[in-house]
């Protein structure tokens, strides 16, 4: 077992992955910029180092300064968290060429992922269903209006290192297909430094379903059910919950047994997340995601399973333990993401924390590093906290999600709390009627 790990993040995060760092006996490396020096994170490591200026470029991505904190500090590994540098190849190859265990897939498998084309041609070698589309990249514009002849409007142009949306355009008209075809790649070139573009056939109301990974260094896989995670806005997850509403026993067994077979076909190993679309029945894969996710404490509710804590073991190459008959599924959770921000006009709100006092009781988790007296600087991602309610049955869960974000007080700042009390008060969302168009639309008529 590792003795100390190096936490190279910042937030509720690195809070999460101290617990259970400090839950197995390991020792904590918290880093930090500046601007950090009174954060959370800091006050509860065991040790922490400062790594630079408050910008992330200057800090949490200085990837000597974290290897330089590790080394002086004697960790034995370094845990990514989410975002910065969790699904950075080069990164995971660096960590382990100087000595340290990477906490996370091998970089090789990062590599993969990320090149969104690259995924698509793993996953469907093992068996996967993708979106019917180009087979690979799409080189010219030639090529693009005669794919969008063969496969019909309305088609999506995607970037092939993209993901979160960047990059993004619909056909709707073949007379479309030039313009759209040239802006796809600029905006690919300006947000990637790589113009490669793809194309698949445009869903236009999916569901968003992603399935939970454990793979060890054995070849033993797991899948811990999926999460539905279609409340968004400008592809950011909104609110998630575990299992979903909208699929049945048969579709969760399915879309969990081809996901963990596919994972074991590529040798994976550690925790992902394969993401799907699921329109009229049917799952297609989009992308996989090489790290833990924000919304993983949803899966942990309704599987008893602390994710953290299995991805340290397996990093150690201690073998799973279990099978996937020995994970059992009960009740419902949701997590209602916190954001410091204006819950109408969603502008960022920074600032002083002058009163905090977060839910409680049987069923609600808050994972947060804010405290009474915290300043949220203004520099990095707005999550400030994440509302994790469970209960046995659906119903259960929202009537104790509703009462739980009445009590929960942030003052000081603006939070998206307010928001989240609407959103789950409609009644498409009562009823588990929504999909990946839902929030916005609702956001655009004024009817939120
Ligand atoms: C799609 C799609 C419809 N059809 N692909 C958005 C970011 C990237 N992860 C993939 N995305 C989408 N791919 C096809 N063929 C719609 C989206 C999409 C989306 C997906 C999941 C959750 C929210 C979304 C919001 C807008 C668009």
């Amino acid at each position: 077992m590792f003795e100390k790990i190096l936490i190279a993040n910042r937030g509720e995060i690195a809070l999460r992955i101290h617990r259970a760092c400090r839950e197995m006996g390991i020792k904590t490396v918290a880093v930090h910029s500046t601007i950090d020096a009174d954060a959370m994170h800091v006050r509860l490591a065991d040790e922490s180092v400062c790594i630079g200026p408050a910008p992330a470029r200057d800090s949490y991505l200085n990837i000597h300064a974290l290897l330089s904190a590790a080394t002086i500090t004697g960790a034995d590994a370094i845990h990514p968290g989410i975002g910065f540098l969790s699904e950075n190849a080069n990164f995971a190859e660096m960590v382990e060429e100087h000595g340290f265990a990477f906490i996370g897939p091998t970089a090789d498998h990062i590599r993969v992922m990320g090149d969104k084309v690259a995924a698509k041609r793993a996953v469907t070698g093992a068996g996967l269903p993708v979106v019917p589309g180009s087979d690979g990249a799409v080189a010219t514009v030639e090529e693009a209006r005669a794919l969008v002849q063969r496969i019909g409007c309305p088609v999506l142009i995607k970037a092939t290192a993209g993901g979160g949306g960047k990059g993004m355009k619909v056909v709707n008209h073949i007379d479309e297909v030039d313009e759209q075809y040239r802006l796809a790649r600029s905006e690919a070139k300006a947000a990637f430094g790589n113009d490669e573009v793809y194309m698949e056939k445009y869903l236009a109301r999916p569901r968003h379903i992603e399935v939970q990974l454990l793979a060890d260094t054995h070849g033993n896989v797991v899948h811990f059910g999926e999460r539905d995670c279609s409340i968004q806005r400008r592809h950011q997850k909104v609110v998630e919950e575990a299992p979903s509403p909208a699929l049945n026993k048969q579709e969760r067994e399915k879309v969990g047994m081809l996901a963990s077979r596919t994972a074991k076909l590529l040798g994976y190993r550690g925790v992902g997340t394969m993401e799907f679309l699921y329109e009229d029945g049917n799952f297609y894969f989009i992308e996989m995601n090489t790290r833990l996710q924000v919304e993983h404490p949803i899966t942990e509710a309704i599987t008893g399973i602390d994710l953290v804590r299995e991805q340290i073991r397996v990093a150690t190459g201690a073998p799973l333990g279990y099978t996937q008959e020995d994970i059992t599924f009960e009740g419902h959770a949701i997590e209602c993401r916190v954001n410091a921000e204006d819950p109408d006009t969603f502008a960022p709100s920074p600032g002083k924390v002058v009163a905090y006092h977060p839910a409680g009781g049987l069923g609600v988790r808050v994972d947060t590093a804010l405290y009474a007296g915290y300043s949220v600087p203004p520099t990095y991602d707005s999550l400030v906290a994440k509302l994790i309610v469970y209960g046995a049955t659906r119903n259960e869960c929202l009537m104790r999600l509703r009462r739980s974000i009445e009590e929960f007080v942030i003052d000081g700042i603006k939070t998206t709390l307010p928001l989240h009390q609407r959103i789950i008060s409609q009644n498409e969302f009562i009823d588990g009627q929504y999909d990946i168009r839902w929030l916005e639309n609702k956001l655009k008529d004024g009817s939120l």
